[in-house]
């Protein structure tokens, strides 16, 4: 039964004790100085969108003020937002991204 020869087997329970973990939106905020064409390769490059629907969620977050970039798990959402930040404050853009609970 792969537990080293006792020959008891064992079944595992899996649904009643098995919690998907809460997952959460990456939101990119408009403002009025950061480029159109970095959000995009932005968008490319972070969140693996391709071209059109980069440009389709730059433009979405550019008319409405907000968007989301993606949803994922806690660590990763915070990684995404980190690298978000840091790209543009490398390029000094103005860009903000935050984070919330789905
Ligand atoms: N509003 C910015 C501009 O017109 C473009 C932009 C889109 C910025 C999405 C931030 C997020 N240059």
């Amino acid at each position: 039964d792969g537990r080293g020869g006792s020959g008891v087997s064992t079944i595992t329970r899996t649904s009643p004790r098995t919690k998907r973990p809460s997952l959460y939106k990456v939101l990119l905020l408009n403002d009025d100085y950061t480029p159109q064409e970095f959000v995009v390769w932005l968008l490319e490059a972070v969140f693996h969108k391709g071209h059109d629907e980069a440009h389709q969620i730059m433009m979405h977050v550019h008319n409405t003020g907000v968007g989301i970039c993606g949803v994922y798990t806690y660590e990763v959402a915070e990684t995404k937002v980190a690298q978000v930040l840091e790209l543009a404050r490398r390029n000094e853009h103005p860009l903000q991204c935050t984070m919330e609970r789905e």
